[in-house]
């Protein structure tokens, strides 16, 4: 064989082993996501439908009664509680294969796809280190040493490269026997020393106009093998919270989907 025809045959033997790479690192989850389907509800607050890359916000009593009798996968709290039937009245009611109601208490979170959703446990605990609040505080011009109605953290492996991240959620909305200057709300992670926001939320108004985050849930409702969060804000009154789900795209969080 000529020399220069098995230089060809290498470069596109390389080609196709470089091309089949390819395909098996970013083909494989994107068709998985291009393939998937679900509908999911986050407590009584929203109900999102996602199919051919697309979320739909189901809010619309017809949308909402197709969904009763039919079975989802239920977690309370970020732990697996069963499949179980659901029916929308004021709330979503659970209900067995014989049609018994089963009570449940706390956050909500079900779906039923084509896929089996990865979805990550987690608690959240107090802070013990202000550092990060402090500067978050500091760069929209706030006092560091403000006091807070909310100051939860948690850490787990967002990007699962093998590293927690760390996930702050402060606010000193709804302040009882102390009078803040502005109202604030935030909601960050941290990763290696850096800081990435996903919530912020500065008010003046001394009203009672401001609402409490809260990060509701962590799965990969696309089926990509990208982590997604939801994250819920309630408000003082008996208001259907602000649901909102973030997606991480080019090292920034993006809102995929509201209820409002
Ligand atoms: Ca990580
Ligand atoms: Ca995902």
């Amino acid at each position: 064989m000529k020399k220069g025809r098995f230089k060809y045959i290498v470069i596109i033997v390389v080609l196709i082993i470089y091309a089949i790479g390819m395909y098996v690192i970013f083909g494989v989850s994107e068709k998985r996501e291009r393939e998937a389907s679900t509908t999911i509800l986050v407590g009584d607050s929203a109900v999102w439908n996602y199919s051919s890359r697309d979320w739909l916000n189901m809010n619309t009593p017809q949308l909402l009664s197709n969904l009763n009798w039919q079975t989802f996968d239920v977690y309370i709290d970020n732990e697996y509680f069963g499949n179980y039937s659901v029916w929308l009245d004021d709330k979503w009611y659970l209900f067995d294969q014989n049609k018994n109601a089963v009570s449940y208490q706390g956050n909500l979170f079900a779906y039923r796809g084509d896929f089996d959703m990865d979805i990550l446990p987690f608690t959240t605990t107090s802070i013990t280190d202000y550092t990060y609040v402090r500067m978050v505080l500091e760069d929209h011009g706030l006092d560091p040493n403000s006091q807070f109605t909310l100051a939860m953290f948690t850490s787990f492996d967002f990007d699962k490269d093998g590293a927690v991240e760390d996930f702050y959620i402060v606010s000193n909305v709804f302040a009882d026997g102390f009078f803040p200057e502005k109202y604030f709300s935030f909601v960050f992670m941290v990763d290696d020393g850096q800081t990435f926001m996903l919530y912020e939320d500065i008010d003046t108004n001394s009203g009672v106009n401001g609402c409490k985050p809260n990060l509701y849930t962590v799965a990969d409702v696309d089926n990509d093998s990208r982590y997604e969060l939801i994250l819920t804000c309630s408000k003082y009154s008996n208001q259907t919270p602000v649901t909102m789900l973030y997606e991480w795209e080019n090292q920034a969080f993006e809102i995929a989907i509201s209820n409002q």
